[in-house]
């Protein structure tokens, strides 16, 4: 036995507690420790029977995700799948008692006991192929043997986990366990202890025949190529459970672990292993240790009903978490009370939420006309016009309203936050809270840590991002941020291809194949271009005199295309919101560009992709080298979870890394040489690329240092 599983007795059944906090990953020594438990029990004729359990919080989450990165660096592979055959071939019936999650290897562990029992509450899953991988340790094969093909094929490709109730009408746990988890196993082991053991490997009841897992496996591969468009690994799913309906177990479990190899050793799985810590990583921050006080935050205020204030008092609501919802008159207060209602109401319909969740959250907003309860409220999240003079004055009026100790959140998307600070007698208070539209939908929350931000404010808001479902990444306070700073270049880029010679659709497309959710013109039609336009001209004022600017965007605006929104932008839009090419803006855009003398030429979709990704991470390097983001990783998470960076690709900084900091630096190079100044590349990004290292190795260096 080693200290990671751990063996006891209750009269004839014993007990296997695997106890490696925090989530019980099957990490080097715990594995050896069942083998040598399930040993143990097998020589003990004492023993009738056995019980699997987790120790703290959860079963096992899985396979340690920390272990892939040496396996792909040349060290040993590690398979579970013989400690599973052991199991399987216990002489003594083997009961896995599941609370928490039991995800990946973690639910092919307890597939490979011959019955499960589970909390209501637990969840189990194959979420795998968010990692870029697929089920190693034959789970693509035992599953389909308990749940059946179709269940089994949407659990592994999809990677969504299903939770304990609807596990047991699929047969995959044979008994919920309400109130004590272990004394309900053990009893419901001495029930089955003299039965004989049934082995999930030798079931085939639930295998359907060749004609039903045609169809099954066909529907299968569309809807992964339609909705989780550029991975690789849930095709591998799909045809790693398909395999399971023509092959032996053993045959089954050999092409499993080659397509499991290929995945692992794929650029996507390393890109998303590396989202999946960096997910975690962004919540750690050097000056903030973990132990920092936090403020209680169970009242909230939202400054503004319009698009941005209405979605998050719904992510305040959604959370459990009241909200007053003020805005400056009655109409326009109906108005955003009735888009909150709306936004509820299709929920509902879509099945996200049900009629009484959105009743309870719907008497969770209050709407209000003036500060009066403000007092009472831990929070306030002002989301008023994106103008300085008014900022300034709803944080004025908010530093009279609130008790002291309250937090004072923005959630301007690039004003100074300092500067609106500078309106309050207690600076200490004031952050932003930047979140990104739909508010109640988009998971990234950037938070603005201003010059005297107290430590205890941004403990908070990090804190406080996880219980409203949220990412929050901490930034430092320059114009537009860490995300909107990088998108200025990005779409910048855009619009110079476009004035260049690319068409419209030309540029959409290539960043769209390149795996981002739209392409940076659609973007622009979604949010409006009018937000942007309306910023530029603010700012119009701190642009470098004889540095190219684009023009396009704005001349659209000009006419009032903004997008969407009136119905025309880049594109035009019909009334159900669907895009298509304007001809109108082609002619206009070969016009413009002839009257500013810009020769037109051939762009390829590489270039496209190069010039607006490597203008991304430039301005990332920047950001970086001037500390307004923490990490290159914080970077990647901003771009995914808030402007639709494909995931596959790690995020700007990752890819970047991934392609070779040299071949990037040379690349933006030869644009200094095309395009100037604006190409000037990133001290740092040259730094690295001359010393052969990565953003990666400038995080690790990074946490070293701090
Ligand atoms: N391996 C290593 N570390 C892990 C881990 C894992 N599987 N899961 C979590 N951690 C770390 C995490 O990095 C964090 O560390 C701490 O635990 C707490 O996690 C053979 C090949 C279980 C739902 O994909 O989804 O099995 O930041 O903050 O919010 O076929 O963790 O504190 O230093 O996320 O309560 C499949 C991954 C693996 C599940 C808990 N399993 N984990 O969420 O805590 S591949 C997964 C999760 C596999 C087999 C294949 C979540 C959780 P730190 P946390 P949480």
């Amino acid at each position: 036995m080693n200290n990671l599983v751990k063996i006891s007795r209750d009269n004839d059944v014993a007990v296997i507690t695997i106890d490696n906090p925090p989530v019980n990953a099957l990490s080097p020594g715990v594995p050896e420790g069942i083998w040598a438990a399930i040993d143990e029990i097998n020589g003990d004729p004492a023993v009738k029977a056995a019980v699997v359990i987790g120790g703290g919080r959860t079963f096992v989450a899985g396979a340690d995700i920390k272990e892939f990165g040496k396996m792909t660096s040349g060290g040993p592979r590690r398979s579970l799948l013989p400690l599973l055959l052991r199991i399987e071939d216990s002489s003594k019936p083997v009961v896995m008692a599941i609370h928490g999650t039991a995800f990946g290897g973690g639910l092919e562990l307890a597939m490979a006991g011959h019955y499960r029992v589970a909390s209501p509450t637990a969840q189990v899953g194959q979420p795998e192929v968010k990692l870029g991988i697929i089920p190693g340790a034959g789970g693509t094969q035992r599953l389909p043997r308990l749940v059946g093909v179709a269940k089994a094929v949407e659990m592994c490709a999809d990677g969504k986990p299903v939770s304990a109730r609807e596990a047991a009408t699929l047969g995959l746990i044979d008994r919920l366990i309400e109130g004590d988890l272990l004394a309900g196993a053990v009893a419901f082991a001495r029930e089955i202890a003299a039965k004989p053991a049934p082995k999930t490997r030798e079931r085939t009841e639930k295998l359907g025949t060749a004609a039903e897992n045609a169809a099954i496996i066909a529907a299968a591969r569309d809807t992964a190529g339609k909705k989780q468009r550029g991975l690789k690994a849930p095709l591998a799913a799909i045809e790693a459970v398909e395999s399971a309906t023509r092959l032996s177990f053993d045959e089954g479990c050999q092409f499993e672990a080659k397509l499991f190899t290929e995945c692992l050793f794929s650029d996507q799985s390393k890109a998303l292993i590396h989202i999946f810590f960096g997910e975690r990583e962004v919540a750690k921050i050097p000056d903030i240790p973990k132990e920092t006080p936090v403020i209680p935050v169970n009242r909230v205020a939202v400054v503004g009903s319009g698009t941005m204030g209405g979605g998050i008092a719904m992510v305040f609501a959604n959370a459990g978490i009241a909200v007053l919802l003020k805005d400056v008159d009655e109409p326009t207060l109906n108005v955003g009370m009735g888009k909150i209602k709306k936004n509820y109401a299709s929920s509902v319909q879509r099945g996200r939420f049900t009629q009484a969740f959105m009743d309870e959250r719907l008497q969770m907003i209050k709407p209000v006309l003036n500060y009066d309860a403000f007092s009472e409220v831990d929070m306030v999240v002002e989301a008023v016009f994106e103008g300085m003079a008014l900022k300034k004055t709803v944080f004025a009026d908010l530093d009279r309203a609130c008790r002291p100790g309250a937090i004072l959140a923005s959630n301007t998307s690039t004003l100074n936050i300092d500067e609106i600070a500078g309106a309050t007698s207690r600076p200490e208070a004031v952050i932003g809270t930047h979140f990104f539209s739909p508010a109640n939908v988009m998971r990234l929350l950037e938070i603005v840590r201003g010059k005297k931000s107290s430590k205890e404010v941004i403990a908070t808001c990090m804190q406080l991002s996880k219980k409203l479902g949220k990412i929050g990444v901490l930034v430092g306070n320059c114009r537009g941020f860490v995300g909107n700073r990088m998108f200025g270049p990005y779409r910048r880029e855009a619009q110079f291809l476009i004035e260049e010679g690319a068409e419209v659709e030309a540029v959409d497309q290539a960043l769209v194949e390149f795996g981002n959710a739209m392409g940076p013109l659609a973007v622009g039609d979604l949010a409006g271009l009018d937000v942007g336009w309306r910023i530029r001209k603010e700012y119009r004022h701190l642009e470098e005199p004889g540095i190219r600017q684009p023009f396009s965007e704005d001349r659209l605006c000009e006419m009032g295309r903004y997008g969407q929104k009136t119905g025309r932008g880049w594109y035009r839009y019909d009334d159900n919101r669907r895009a298509s090419v304007d001809p109108e803006v082609t002619a206009l855009l070969r016009k413009w560009s002839a009257e500013a003398g810009i020769p037109q030429r051939q762009i390829s979709a590489a270039e496209i992709v190069d010039r607006c990704v490597y203008a991304l991470v430039n301005e990332g390097a920047r950001i970086l080298e001037e500390g307004y983001a923490l990490r290159a990783v914080d970077i990647d998470i901003i771009y995914i979870n808030g402007y639709g960076f494909p995931a596959f690709r790690g995020g700007p900084m990752w890819h970047a890394d991934t392609v070779g900091l040299q071949k990037v630096y040379q690349r933006i190079c030869e644009f200094h040489q095309k395009h100037g100044e604006l190409w000037a590349p990133a001290p740092l990004l040259q730094r690295l690329a001359e010393t052969g290292k990565t953003f990666a190795e400038f995080d690790k260096e990074q946490v070293a240092a701090a």
